[in-house]
């Protein structure tokens, strides 16, 4: 058979560059603070950068609403630094790759800004245009031609006064949907790929890509959803994640950009929603769509009705979800593996134990845990040196427009705005954004300006430099699995079978290949449990790695982690 792909051994780690380095003083990471940083990615050991958008952009959504796919904002810095980044890069043997952000554009974008031009524009049919529901006046409520709901709140639809016609954005209103029955839009996305690829890039993690494909009628028309619980617009999500046409246009994509380069490149496409059986579909090799996906499963598991209803997670079903995924990916596919990115809370805070007593064992047990999974690890600036939530005190320490917005309609609608900001404190994505903690100096060593959000107080304790330092470090740890994987075939190519489904703490699997087997036994909780009755073999195995000093080998202490090779 075919050699495996390089990304089988590869671990990722994000950058967010508002928040990694601010080389300028001006209180926004840019991308000569990513250059200065490049021996801490270096001496992690990492394989490869994913870069979150630096393009021109208004900012609506952090870089995620684009006005221009082939240059770079002046706030992070210009082209000449980003080829320097490139070729930093390549010298130290690692790969970046680029957000791809094509599902949608900014508003300020010069296609936007032409289809919006007349209902004539050559380029209106570029984005979703719609008339107000058939006889109700454009403006009215209720006028929108779908009920969806917005991922930032309020109606999907925008109405244009001058043309009197909606256009429909997922997201902010200032991120208008592209419109991929169209073929223009879609060779225009290609050329843009080909453009990045020519420039030295190795592939693209390409935001809300399953979104692409909506499920509209030869005559144009769109659906209404379920109505959702307590909103005024309901669930449009059946009409737009993993569409009609989602594989056709992932294939063709492939076949305009990436034939011939595929052992080079990584491509993985961010995909809520998508289902272990859509996950095997997108991220089959022999069907050329893209190496692997974002699922978001695991981190729906502590949601409610919407993401800031919070239940209380319960360890048996993360076991459950990953366990699913790992099988259900072991034939054909792959899986990436993540707990943390720039739209999710803190793992430690989340999954783990933030308090002083379990802080670090727990971010080294969670970072075991997923790093031994058989799937492309992705580490989330910061997420290696155990950083935590944030400790917001009021709705003006946010900045994120999901959270703002949740707000404002929260409240509106007649929430309690004390339980409201309780949800933002636990779930906003603001807690993944607050500036890497460098150091203990005044602003973490992030900036000598004022930070656009401030930094959290606890770096004066939990930073890189202090963790340098200290061999028994979140940062450290990190650097040890990431090393095994490079080392060791069975960590990346291993086949996975999970062990003690039913316990509630207790995270057992195994790894084996050509037969070198691991046993890999996370407590996930903050009482001890007692191996000789659950796993008698893992008592007198090799420990092969642990995130704890030597203790005794029958008892898992709190949040333990050990990697076994058993005899
Ligand atoms: O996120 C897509 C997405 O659906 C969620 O992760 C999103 O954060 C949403 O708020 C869930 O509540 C991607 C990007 O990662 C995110 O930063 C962007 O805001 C979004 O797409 C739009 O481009």
């Amino acid at each position: 058979p075919d050699q495996p792909a390089w990304w089988t051994r590869a671990v990722v780690y994000q950058v967010y560059p508002r928040s990694f380095m601010d080389s300028d003083g001006d209180g926004i990471g840019d991308l000569g603070g990513l250059l200065q940083r490049l021996d801490h990615l270096e001496d992690l050991g990492v394989d490869v950068v994913w870069l979150s958008p630096i393009y021109p952009s208004p900012q609506a959504d952090n870089g995620y609403d684009i006005s221009d796919y082939q240059d770079v904002d002046p706030l992070f810095g210009d082209l000449t630094q980003l080829d320097q980044l490139i070729a930093a890069l390549h010298e130290r043997g690692m790969k970046l790759v680029m957000d791809l952000v094509v599902n949608h554009t900014s508003d300020a974008h010069p296609w936007f800004l032409e289809s919006r031009a007349s209902r004539t524009s050559p380029k209106r049919d570029w984005y979703w245009w719609r008339p107000p529901r058939p006889g109700m006046a454009a403006g009215t409520p209720g006028a929108e031609p779908t009920n969806w709901h917005s991922f930032f709140s309020g109606s999907t639809w925008e109405l244009d006064e001058a043309s009197g016609e909606y256009y429909l954005h997922l997201f902010d209103r200032r991120q208008p949907d592209l419109n991929w029955e169209n073929p223009e839009v879609r060779q225009a996305v290609y050329a843009m790929m080909r453009w990045w690829l020519d420039r030295g890039v190795d592939g693209f993690r390409m935001d809300v890509i399953n979104m692409i494909s909506k499920d509209v009628t030869p005559d144009g028309e769109l659906h209404d959803g379920p109505p959702l619980p307590g909103l005024a617009y309901g669930d449009g999500s059946a009409s737009y994640l993993c569409g009609p046409r989602i594989h056709e246009f992932l294939q063709e994509m492939h076949a305009a950009v990436v034939a011939g380069h595929e052992s080079t490149l990584l491509l993985v496409g961010e995909m809520p929603g998508v289902t272990v059986e859509q996950a095997r579909l997108f991220t089959d090799p022999a069907r050329r769509e893209v190496d692997m996906v974002f699922q978001f499963e695991h981190v729906g598991l502590d949601h409610g009705v919407s993401k800031w209803d919070h239940r209380p997670l319960r360890m048996r079903d993360l076991k459950a979800s990953f366990g699913r995924w790992q099988a259900g990916l072991a034939e054909a596919g792959w899986n990436s593996l993540y707990w943390d990115n720039h739209d999710q809370p803190r793992a430690v805070s989340r999954f783990g134990d933030d308090s002083p007593r379990y802080r670090r064992d727990s971010a080294t047990c969670l970072a075991t845990l997923l790093h031994l999974h058989r799937g492309t690890p992705y580490v989330y600036q910061g997420e290696e040196l155990g950083m935590a939530n944030a400790p917001f005190d009021s709705l003006d320490d946010f900045r994120d427009i999901e959270s703002l917005n949740h707000y404002a309609q929260a409240v509106a609608a007649g929430e309690d705005p004390a339980q409201v900001l309780a949800a933002l404190r636990r779930t906003s994505r603001d807690n993944a954004r607050t500036p890497v903690q460098w150091d203990a100096s005044e602003h973490a060593g992030f900036t000598t300006g004022k930070p656009w959000l401030a930094v959290n107080p606890d770096h004066v304790r939990w930073n890189a430099a202090a963790q340098r330092r200290d061999p028994r470090s979140v940062l450290a740890h990190h650097k040890r699995l990431i090393a095994l994987r490079h080392e060791n075939p069975v960590v990346a190519l291993g086949d996975f079978t999970m062990l003690l489904p039913d316990h509630d703490d207790v995270y057992a699997f195994t790894r084996s290949l050509d037969g070198e087997t691991l046993l890999v036994v996370c407590n996930l909780g903050g009482h001890e449990h007692r191996l000789a009755g659950l796993l008698p073999e893992a008592v007198g195995a090799e420990l092969v790695l642990g995130n704890l000093p030597d203790g005794p080998p029958a008892v898992l202490r709190p949040w333990e982690a050990r990697v076994l090779r058993p005899t």
